[in-house]
């Protein structure tokens, strides 16, 4: 055996020895390749596992998510539900009130309804009853006048003068309620005291133009008015201004002045003075106020008052329209704005005496008269109670007796509110 044997021997066992170390170390590479294919198995499947419960849990999620949603849809749903649920009870509660209120309103208007009708029904009976009442009424107050009236016709003609002018009453009352009235005023008084140019004035201030033979007629030196003549004054309606002849002259005598001129016919007289207060005048007074008949007195002529005032007395024009106006009213016992004083020349007009604010109160007294309104009292005095009115006024407006005979007079003086008691009249007087 040589070096070369051992050398190969050697290598032999290097070379054993090498393979045996190779083959170690590829088992032991083929080991931790095992053992790493394992572990990358072991960590693919735990990644996978790992992907798995990832997934599982995202599935369970969504699965939890969509219960959810689910949950809470159905909760909306369920809460809508009651909302609805809720509305609709609403609604019908909503419903059943409307309808109670409706019904309740109905009912209202029903009960209302019943009860205007009934209040209707009350209003229609009471206003029948009243007219029916008020046609009663009227019908006695139109009997009693028709019979007043005829009692005046037969007791006092009326004057052929007046017959077309006077309110006849007629037999029918609503026939007489539809008629037009006349209304007639006259201007009475002493003969000479101003009536005819009063007149003339009033128809001026109206603006009644009649030719120059249609005015009143003025007196000269005692040729003054003998008969009635009547000037239509269109303030209203059927009114006339009826001059009258005045009274104390030998063809138109006191005495049967009154009956003669008709008094009792006419809704309104004013007396004409013209600053003698006469006892005729008084008569007329007393004979128009137991007439019910409306009345105011005119002091005419004041522009002579005025100049006397100032020549006899040194009076102011103011003095002097006092003074008289005082007087008459002492001497009438009328209210003072009964009272006027005038003037027929117009010169004055612009100082004193114009007869504007007579005839306003004329205008007044024919609307008055027209409305029927009740006369008003006309004196500051109430007149004596123990005095019988039916009597005086009897015996006041009666027909004068035959020349001779005893006419009813006034009491002496110029008291108009003391009329003497009349001693019984005769049977058949
Ligand atoms: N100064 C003055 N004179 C007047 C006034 N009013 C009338 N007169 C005059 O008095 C006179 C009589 O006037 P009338 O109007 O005719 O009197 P009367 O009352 O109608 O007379 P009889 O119809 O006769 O009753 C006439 O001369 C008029 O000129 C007046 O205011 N002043
Ligand atoms: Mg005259």
């Amino acid at each position: 055996m040589g070096g070369k044997e051992s050398r190969e021997i050697h290598h032999y066992h290097e070379d054993k020895e090498s393979k045996e170390l190779a083959r170690q170390t590829q088992e032991q590479m083929k080991a931790l390749r095992g053992q790493m294919e394992q572990q990358q198995r072991m960590s693919e499947e735990n990644h996978r596992k790992h992907q798995e419960a990832l997934l599982k849990l995202e599935e369970e999620k969504a699965a939890e998510l969509r219960r959810f949603e689910q949950e809470q849809a159905q909760n909306q749903q369920r809460h809508q539900e009651a909302l609805r649920r809720v509305e609709e009870l609403r609604a019908d509660e909503k419903a059943a009130a409307l309808q109670r209120l409706q019904q309740e309103q109905e009912n209202r208007k029903r009960d209302e309804e019943r009860a205007r009708a009934e209040s209707e029904k009350q209003a229609r009976e009471a206003e029948e009853h009243l007219a029916q009442e008020l046609q009663r009424e009227r019908d006695n107050a139109h009997k009693a006048k028709l019979e007043k009236w005829q009692r005046l016709k037969r007791d006092y003609p009326i004057p052929d003068f007046l017959k077309n002018y006077v309110n006849e009453v007629s037999e029918n009352s609503a026939a007489d309620a539809d008629r037009e009235l006349h209304v007639n005023v006259a201007l009475l008084g002493d003969s000479g005291t101003g009536k005819s140019s009063l007149i003339k004035a009033i128809l001026k201030h109206f603006g009644v133009d009649l030719p120059a033979d249609q005015m009143p007629r003025i007196s000269m030196e005692g040729d003054g008015t003998l008969e009635p003549s009547r000037f239509p004054l269109a303030i209203l309606g059927q009114v006339s201004l009826w001059d009258l002849p005045g009274q104390g002259t030998a063809k138109i005598p006191s005495m049967t002045y009154l009956c003669n001129m008709g008094l009792k016919y006419f809704d309104a007289i004013c007396i004409v003075t013209d600053g003698r207060w006469s006892e005729g005048d008084d008569n007329l007074l007393v004979a128009i106020h137991y007439a019910g008949i409306r009345c105011f007195v005119v002091r005419s002529k004041v522009d002579i008052a005025v100049d006397a005032g100032v020549e006899d007395k040194g009076w102011s024009q103011t003095e002097t329209l006092s003074h008289v106006h005082q007087q008459l009213q002492t001497q009438t016992r009328l209210k003072s704005h009964r009272i006027h004083l005038v003037t027929c020349r117009e010169r004055f007009w612009k100082d004193f005496g114009s007869v504007d604010d007579f005839c306003k109160h004329l205008k007044q007294e024919v609307q008055a008269s027209l409305r029927d309104e009740p006369v008003e009292q006309h004196f500051d005095l109430e007149p004596q109670e123990d005095v019988n009115m039916d009597e005086f006024d009897d015996w006041v407006m009666a027909p004068p007796g035959p020349v001779g005979v005893e006419h009813p007079r006034l009491d002496a003086g110029n008291s108009c509110l003391k009329p003497v008691v009349k001693r019984p009249r005769e049977a058949g007087a």
